[in-house]
């Protein structure tokens, strides 16, 4: 909380918390809409991928003169999918009130426990205690078939006797209520916190500018914020690690870094490539790539499991389906007789063969086939590929900021 005394301004923040797809966003939506345009400022959402939040969504609003003082709020939510735990704790940083958007479905009664259960976790980790900040639990999604009893929610969920409220964010009931009740929480922690004459002397700072975007690399007119980056290399670790079993948050080392963000540079060439070319991947083509791949899972996995093992989601998986089919359609553009180029022929197997016969102990060239052929194409396809990125390259202007990765 900041307050200004010069101004008679506070300035709170609250945050939204709660499970992947409770209805987070679509409370601050609410609230943008409905709240007169001199009380709010711009609705921004960082980097969001389909319609989940992947670092916060944000919203400043002016909830007028109380108490003779003026009042801002910030208000924040987090990105609720299970693996973005990093970003959940910093945004929950400093909040001056929480408010829990709990999803009412049976089925979701697991992940409202298991979330409400990290935010007292990370506002531990601030020294505050669950029971003591400021805090709302709304039940949200009234409207659905599977929505449970209040009473039961309350007696598994809130375990902490926190004031609730019941909403249907997605068509506006309950949103402001649930807003105005934490908002007087928040400013009665703030009177019965700083009774006049005690008010500190104001600090010299009183307004904090919002930190600008850290950038690790500028790719032509794209930059890739570092908050981007990490994501990406979370999601890349998830989708080819060797088990399905993977961390909530892998860690790097600069070199592990470097070769991620080469990779995701080389994807950005590519992305603003295709769309001087006009190349595109239908939904048609990705949801076929996405059938493709979950037929060859292994023992018949189901896709959701398969999520579910390596704390992906379904977007996460289509975005590398359209990585993969742009991929496919540019080389076709971008390399000519790319299948002639392919092609393999016996005088290159017996070259190979004989220069490297070392590796293949005392296999005979037939035995050896197999591995040559492969051999073969895995190399050439690397060198179709670096000759293709860089055409690619070749135009463009790179930047890499390697020390802030
Ligand atoms: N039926 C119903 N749907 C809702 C309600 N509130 C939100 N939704 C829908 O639930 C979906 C997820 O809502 P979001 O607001 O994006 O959820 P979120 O909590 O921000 O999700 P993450 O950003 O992934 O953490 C959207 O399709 C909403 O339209 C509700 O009260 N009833
Ligand atoms: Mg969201």
């Amino acid at each position: 909380m900041q307050i200004n005394y010069a101004k008679k301004e506070v300035s709170c923040k609250l945050v939204y918390y709660g499970p992947g797809m409770s209805g987070k966003t679509t409370n601050l939506e609410i609230i943008h809409e409905k709240v007169p345009d001199q009380n709010k400022g711009e609705m921004t959402s960082i980097a969001t991928e389909g319609d989940r939040t992947l670092f916060f969504d944000f919203l400043p609003l002016d909830l007028g003169r109380v108490r003779g003082m003026t009042t801002k709020f910030q208000l924040y939510t987090v990105p609720g999918q299970i693996y973005y735990a990093s970003t959940r704790k910093l945004v929950l940083q400093g909040a001056d009130g929480v408010i829990f958007v709990a999803d009412s479905q049976e089925e979701k009664l697991a992940e409202n426990i298991e979330s409400f259960k990290d935010l007292e976790d990370n506002l531990a980790e601030y020294g505050v205690k669950i029971d003591e900040v400021p805090l709302v639990i709304q039940w949200n999604k009234r409207d659905l078939p599977t929505a449970m009893d209040v009473e039961e929610l309350e007696a598994k969920v809130n375990t902490v006797n926190a004031a609730t409220t019941t909403a249907i964010a997605a068509t506006g009931e309950g949103v402001l209520n649930t807003l105005k009740l934490a908002a007087s929480l928040v400013l009665d922690r703030l009177n019965a916190k700083t009774p006049g004459a005690d008010m500190a002397a104001p600090k010299a700072e009183d307004k904090k500018e919002p930190k600008p975007e850290v950038y690790v690399a500028k790719v032509n007119k794209d930059g890739i914020s570092r908050s981007y980056f990490n994501q990406y290399c979370q999601v890349q670790y998830r989708l080819s690690s060797k088990t399905d079993s993977v961390d909530d948050f892998k860690k790097f080392t600069l070199d592990e870094k470097k070769k991620l963000l080469e990779s995701l540079i080389n994807y950005v060439l590519l992305l603003q490539d295709a769309k001087k070319r006009n190349i595109q991947a239908s939904k048609a083509e990705i949801d076929t790539q996405i059938n493709t791949f979950t037929k060859k899972l292994s023992s018949g996995k189901s896709l959701e499991q398969y999520l579910k093992d390596r704390k992906l989601s379904l977007d996460n998986l289509r975005n590398e389906a359209t990585k993969n089919i742009i991929i496919g359609k540019i080389i076709k553009e971008v390399i000519p007789n790319l299948n002639a180029r392919l092609k393999i022929k016996e005088s290159e197997v017996q070259n190979f063969y004989s220069t490297n016969q070392d590796k293949f102990g005392d296999k005979d060239i037939d035995a050896a086939k197999p591995a040559v052929l492969a051999a073969i194409k895995n190399a050439r396809k690397r060198e179709l590929l670096s000759e293709f990125y860089n055409k690619l390259g070749r135009e463009t202007n790179i930047q890499i900021f390697h020390e802030k990765l």
